[in-house]
């Protein structure tokens, strides 16, 4: 495990419609992040916060023709965040970044993936975050990096930091959907992505699937592996402050374990925490649970 670590807060809202995601990473900070991560020894670096520009009234038109939900502003934000993360992955430091809602992972991506010749991504979300323009039922660019991040959607996503796509979509994992639009369950089918739904887990157990999953990206040669996570994976009974939330989501024990067999696997190179929102929190319940994840993905033990 690279003990060198850079966080990067990036407080962006804009890839979907509901106010509060944007003060995610002052959250997760609250919670204890840094201070929980020092204690395992890691080498610290904290980035601060990127600015993330508000949206102009000209963005909301072209946005409503592209069904783009400020197309502009959300581009703008991931490539000055891909520039970040390529500088820290370039230092030779291990990325962490705190959203912000999902768009980030675009500029989180397109920063990583310049530096590796076969990415893997586990993606740990109730959603599979692969819809585009075309198919979006909403619009918001939050249900999209996925996608982008495969070249597929608006050129102005798929082309952060100058090069595309960043994945292969048979270096994906999803883990966790159970929220899957039509055109995504399409673009699954076609693209031959893997994904280990709520059903799966039920039948053969986090651990399992855990180790499916890992075996997978083992076969499939990757040279790094990055974990996106979404806090709304989580059953929002355990996680209430997230914007999208889905019945019928993982405990925080399971999520505890994958991260742990993450660790173990000595596989992850970078990650992101992911759609805390504090207005819909309760007592900072959902930040501190994110914190307590990546204390376990980086190494805390019980014993
Ligand atoms: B998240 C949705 F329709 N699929 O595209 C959409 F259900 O980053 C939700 O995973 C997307 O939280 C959720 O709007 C994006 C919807
Ligand atoms: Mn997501
Ligand atoms: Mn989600
Ligand atoms: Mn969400």
């Amino acid at each position: 495990m690279n003990r060198k670590l850079s966080i990067i807060g990036v407080p962006m809202d804009l890839g979907q419609n509901r106010r509060g995601v944007d003060m995610g990473p002052s959250a997760i900070r609250y919670a204890g992040v840094i201070e929980r991560l020092e204690q395992l020894k890691y080498d610290i670096e904290d980035l601060g916060d990127l600015v993330i520009s508000k949206p102009s009234e000209e963005t909301e038109e072209t946005s409503e023709k592209e069904n783009l939900r400020n197309l502009k502003e959300v581009r703008e934000g991931n490539v000055a965040l891909a520039q970040k993360v390529d500088d820290i992955v370039q230092e030779g430091r291990f990325p962490l970044v705190l959203g912000g809602d999902h768009s980030i992972a675009m500029g989180t991506l397109a920063g990583i993936s310049k530096h590796y010749g076969n990415l893997g991504v586990i993606w740990y979300d109730a959603h599979t975050d692969l819809n585009s323009g075309e198919t979006s039922p909403s619009g918001n660019i939050h249900g999209m990096p996925l996608a982008a991040s495969i070249g597929i959607g608006n050129e102005s996503l798929t082309d952060i930091h100058g090069y595309q796509p960043k994945l292969k979509p048979e270096n994906i994992v999803v883990i966790g959907a159970r929220s899957v639009d039509e055109g995504e369950r399409e673009l699954i089918r076609e693209k031959g992505i893997k994904v280990f739904s709520m059903h799966e887990v039920d039948r053969l157990g986090m651990s399992q699937v855990m180790q499916d999953a890992l075996d997978y990206l083992e076969t499939r040669k990757v040279d790094g592996v990055h974990l996106s996570l979404d806090l709304d994976s989580l059953d929002p009974e355990e996680a209430p402050g997230v914007g999208t939330p889905v019945m019928g989501g993982f405990s925080y024990r399971e999520s505890h374990l994958a991260m742990e067999m993450l660790h173990d696997s000595e596989r992850i190179t970078s990650a992101e925490f992911v759609e805390v929102n504090p207005i819909l929190d309760e007592k900072n319940k959902t930040a501190s649970m994110a914190v307590g994840l990546m204390g376990s993905m980086l190494g805390e033990k019980l014993t």
